[in-house]
This record gives C-alpha cells, structure tokens and sequence, in this order.
C-alpha cells in the first residue's frame, strides 16, 4: 500500500493509509477552480450515492459502472443519508447549466450540479479523482472545485459513409466524448461513397445506397480495388438506441444528412434525382464527385424533404446538418432544369443556384421546428437566414458568418482535423495527409483575434472531424482520436489562461490509464511528439 502511495496510485487494499497525497490531481478537462485540501474520503462497500431524480440516478449508475471496473463492487443509491456518502444535488439553473461544484472532505462528497448535466460533469470529474488502479477501498483527494464550460459547443464527428462503425463503437465514442466533458456527437451519416441511416420511405436506399463493390481500404498504398463489396446501415431503431444513450451521457447528436453535394450513393438508387439521369454508381473512390444533386428537379426536394421527415423524429436535436460542402457546379452548368430554374428565380449564377438550394432546404426545417448547420460553403450566393455555419476550410469562413451574425462552430482542418497525421514516425498507418500532433491541437484557439467581442459571442465552440477514408477500423479510429481528443475537450472546457501544455502532458499520463481501463487503442507514441 505504501509503495502504491509512493508511486503516487492512492489506492491501497489494507487500512494502513490514511489519505491521499496532494498535488496528484489529474482531471482533463481542467476544471475552472479547483483547490487541494490536506483531506481525503475512502470511499469503501459501504458508501452509499445519494440521488433524488431520475437523471441522477442514471448518473449515479454510471458511476458505479466505473467503480466496479476498479473496485469489483458497486454502491448502492438511496434518497436520503450524510455519513459516508457521495451526495447528488441538482438545481435548475438554464443559465449555466453545465456547471457544479464539487467538495471532497473527510466526510464524503457533495456535487451540487446547476442542472442534471452539470451533476453529471460533477461526477465525470469525481470519476477523476478515483485512483487509476484496481482495489477494494479508494482513497479520493480532498478538494474543492467550481467549474462550468467556457465553450457551449464542444464537438467530436465522426465519418460513417467512407467506412462504416458498429452501434458498439458508436456508443462507446460517444462514452469516451461525455468522459471529457464534450456534449455534441455529429455523425455524417451520409456521402458518396454510402448512405448509413434506414429510410422506410426509400428502401433502395438499404438496398443499394448502403453498399460499395470495394472496401476501398489502402487504396492509395497499393492503388488496387480489393474486389471486397463493403456496406452497412443503422435502422432506425439502433438510431434511437444511440441517440437515447447519447442523452443518458448529456451528449446531442446531430445528423448530417449531406446535400446538394457528396450525394453519389443516393444517386446510385434514384438517379432521377441527378442532372443526367445516371446511371451512377455508389462511390469507388475518394474525393469529391462531379454528380451532386439536381437543383432543378422539384423531385429531388420532395426526396430530401421526405428523408427528413423521417429523420427528424428520430433525433430530439434542435439542429440538423446539411452539409453543403464541395458541391461542383459542372452538372448544374449544363443542366437546362437547373437553368431555368436560375432564370425563373433571378438567380445570377450557379452559387446563387446552390444558396437557392440551402435556403429551400432550411425553410422546409424551420417549419419543421429545426435548425440548419451547413460547412462553411453555404456562404456561397449568400447565407440563409438562421444557419450555423461550421468553419473548416480554415477560419475566414467563421468570421465572416460571426460578422453576419450567424453563428459559427470552428473545425478548422489545420487544428481540427484528426484524420490528418499525428507524428513523423516511420509507423505511421496510412492517413489522408497532413500533420496534427497533439501539441497543435492543444495550442488552438476557437475565437479568431479578427472578431471584437461583440462578434465573438457567435463562437459557439468547436469540434474535430473524423473523415473514415483511410480509418478503416475501430483500433485506427481511437488511435486517431486519443488522445487529441482529450487535448481539443481542453481547449473547449477550460478558462483560457488555464491551459497549460506541460501541465496537460503530466495529467494526461495518468489519464490513459483511465483510457486503458476503458480499452482505447489510444496514439501511444504521443508523449514523444513535439512537432
Ligand atoms: C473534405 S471537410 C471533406 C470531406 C473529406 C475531408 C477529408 C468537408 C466538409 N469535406 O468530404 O472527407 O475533406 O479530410
């Protein structure tokens, strides 16, 4: 027990020790406030978690979750007690609503959370505090901590199209985000190269959209089709099965039904909705597709309108992406529907064409009580009137829609886009290009210097992005999202003048362990990487 203290693992088996050392607090995100005390609480069989509601006693049963993991056993949840107990309150404060504070002493540990999810970061942060190591009693530092997000929108995407992830891993991506704090899960559920949501309506689109003849897997490595038909899709019901655990860990999830653009496997099965008429087939390769949409076809509208009304319901989420990204205008150039619709609209050109487009599309999603995200190409012929732009082709275009007064979520790719590379090291996989080592991610900052403050409030917050081109599986996908993602949960967490590289570096290796005990496949070469 003593040399588990020495090693600075405060858990031990026998009775022996009689508190934590202090100065080993390791929790990512950095709350706002935290102090040590020269206290601490054991927490042992008998402590008993005390939770008024229903949500937190969800809480509190993930919670035990995570101790069984390390203790073997769990607590049990009562209404009421005050000795030797972890003590949930919840308020109802809108206003901040993800904040809490949270004291250990001697005598337990009160979260006081200013709503539910604040209570739940209370307890993902006394999750924190628990010893990284397997035993029957723990020994949890005295401290007293104030905390609230400084950012609302704290992102992680995760590209479902160009390789396809289990319901398993999505929930556990989605486990692994709530676990830093981060609260919005945008799942792209669409692209050209599959489609990946059950449609009822349009069942060609299981039929044909969800299939490719090849994996496409290292493609550029070996420049060979494997010759392996590669597919998958969630049916609804495991859509309401992730969207349901997602908010049991205070995370939204957002769809991203992609439109006018990257619509090649929608096209595959109805190529009525493209400007030639097809035939097309379901992406064999990577990049960006000449056959998008036809924006002259009232038909292609009812499709997209028809997709969504079955879309909507499944997803409690205020927004709803639409992308709007690389959408080429060479079919629309020729097409005598899109022409004449330009003409019969005053439309100057096929930018305005393409605004047109989002703008119909965001009407018909207002009226349906919901909210558009678009990447920042919507800029293009002019923004429609309530959407959130998503800033990737750097961060001109979030200042520019700050400046409109729209909001904005930053993913910029040069910090934000981890499927690019993480180190120079000669192992490497394969990745789509780029070079992203942890300590950029850590360096960013959302709000660009260009915004006065009165602009900078439509920083929403910001996200990464995990485009699957070459992240052809789960151990590929965690190795690329761990632990960036616990660098970027950081940056949108914590007060500014809180961040610390070296500091993060020192907590972060007791947190992988935490990361382990969860069997990530996290980048472990990272502690090397210096840029
Ligand atoms: C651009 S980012 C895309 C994606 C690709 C990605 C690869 C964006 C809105 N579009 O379709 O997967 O680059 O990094």
């Amino acid at each position: 027990c003593l040399l588990a203290v020495a090693a600075g693992l405060w858990s031990c088996s026998g009775t022996q020790q009689t508190s934590a050392p202090k100065g080993k607090v390791s929790i990512i995100p950095m709350p706002a406030s935290i102090s040590e005390k020269a206290d601490s609480f054991l927490l042992d069989k008998q402590t008993v978690i005390v939770a008024t509601n229903e949500s937190d006693k969800k809480t509190a049963a993930l919670f035990n979750a995570w101790l069984k993991e390390l203790t073997g056993y769990e607590l049990s949840i009562a209404d009421k007690g005050d000795k030797n107990a972890i003590i949930l309150h919840t308020g109802n404060d809108t206003t901040n609503a993800e904040g809490y504070t949270l004291t250990v002493d001697h005598n337990g540990v009160t979260i006081n959370g200013n709503s539910s999810s604040g209570t739940f970061y209370g307890v993902q942060s006394l999750i924190q505090l628990l010893p990284v190591e397997k035993a029957r009693a723990m020994f949890i530092p005295g401290v007293s901590i104030t905390d609230a997000p400084r950012f609302a929108y704290r992102g992680l995407h995760l590209d479902v199209s160009r390789h396809f992830f289990s319901v398993d891993f999505v929930k556990k991506y989605i486990d692994l985000l709530a676990m830093h704090k981060m609260n919005t899960f945008h799942w792209h559920l669409t692209d050209d190269q599959g489609w990946r949501i059950e449609i009822k309506k349009y069942p060609r689109l299981q039929e044909v959209s969800s299939k490719r003849k090849e994996t496409m897997a290292g493609r550029y490595a070996d420049n060979k089709y494997d010759g392996k038909p590669y597919g998958g899709y969630y049916t609804q019901q495991q859509v309401k099965e992730v969207v349901q655990y997602a908010a049991d860990h205070f995370v939204t999830v957002i769809p991203e039904i992609e439109m006018p653009g990257h619509a090649l496997a929608a096209l595959a099965a109805f190529p009525n909705l493209g400007c030639t008429g097809g035939p097309y087939e379901v992406g064999t390769h990577w990049g960006v597709y000449d056959d998008v949409f036809c924006a002259g076809n009232d038909s292609v509208f009812l499709f997209l309108q028809n997709v969504l009304d079955e879309v909507i319901p499944l997803f409690p989420s205020k927004y709803i992406h639409i992308g709007g990204d690389e959408c080429p205008k060479v079919r629309w150039e020729k097409c005598p529907k899109c022409q004449a619709r330009m003409k019969q609209e005053g439309l100057k050109d096929e930018h305005a064409l393409q605004s047109y487009f989002i703008q119909r599309m965001e009407k018909y999603l207002n009226s349906k009580g919901k909210q558009i995200i678009g990447w920042d190409e919507i800029l293009e012929g002019g923004l429609a009137p309530n959407a959130t732009v998503m800033s990737w082709r750097g961060i001109e275009g979030g200042i520019t829609a700050a400046q409109q007064k729209h909001d904005v979520i930053m993913t910029p790719g040069e910090f934000c886009y981890f499927d690019h590379y993480q180190s120079k090291g000669p192992n490497e996989p394969l990745a789509i290009g780029g070079f992203l080592p942890v300590n950029k991610v850590y360096s960013y900052e959302p709000v660009p210097t260009e915004l006065n403050s009165d602009e900078a409030k439509y920083i929403k917050g910001a996200q990464a992005n995990l485009w699957s081109e070459y992240i052809n599986n789960n151990d590929y996908m965690e190795y690329m999202v761990y632990p960036r993602a616990s660098a970027l949960s950081e940056v949108l967490w914590s007060p500014k003048d809180k961040r610390n590289y070296d500091n993060f570096i020192d907590r972060l290796k007791v947190h992988v362990k935490r990361l382990e005990l969860k069997k990530v496949n996290y980048a472990k070469h990272v502690f090397e990487v210096t840029g």
